[in-house]
């Protein structure tokens, strides 16, 4: 089953808005395959956005991402990365639609409060790094009422 690699960033966190995320998740019917609060070196904050390397924002970016506590988490769940990446909503959340949680929650780019893995391919990257041991491995009692 496809899992995707969703960070709640380190504004997301001092807002108290992990509770609210989390939820929205939860009740799509998602499972959670990992979580966890930590904080990030530079090294490592650079690695997980090496793709952005040459951009002007980079600089500001790893400030950013290193300026607090941040929660990891793996999400599973069929067509997880396409379909969390609609429920975070448009990188500018001036332009996220409502109901996403950036249209209902953040107000500019550089505080846009989640980051979720762009493909697949991503996704077994971003998990690789974030969690060396890999996913936890359970199955909600909830599946057969969740698929066909
Ligand atoms: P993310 O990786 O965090 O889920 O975001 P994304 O795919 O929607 O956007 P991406 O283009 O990969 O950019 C990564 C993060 O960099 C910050 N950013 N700042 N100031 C700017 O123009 C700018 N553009 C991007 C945002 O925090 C964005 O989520």
């Amino acid at each position: 089953m496809e899992q995707t690699f969703i960070m709640i960033k380190p504004d997301g966190v001092q807002r108290g808005l992990v509770g609210e995320i989390i939820i929205r998740f939860e009740k799509k019917g998602f499972s959670l395959k990992g979580l966890k609060l930590m904080t990030v070196d530079r090294p490592f904050a650079e690695k997980h956005y090496e793709d952005l390397s040459s951009k002007p924002f980079f600089g500001s970016l790893i400030e950013y991402i290193t300026s607090g506590p941040v929660v990891a988490m793996i999400w599973e769940g069929e067509g997880v990365v396409k379909t969390g990446r609609t429920i975070i909503g448009a990188t500018n959340p001036a332009q996220s639609a409502p109901g996403t949680i950036r249209g209902d929650l953040a107000i500019v780019t550089g505080r846009n409060i989640i980051h979720g893995s762009d493909s697949v391919e991503s996704a077994q990257k971003e998990i690789a790094l974030w969690f060396p041991d890999g996913p936890i491995n359970w199955q909600s009692s909830l599946h057969p009422w969740i698929y066909e």
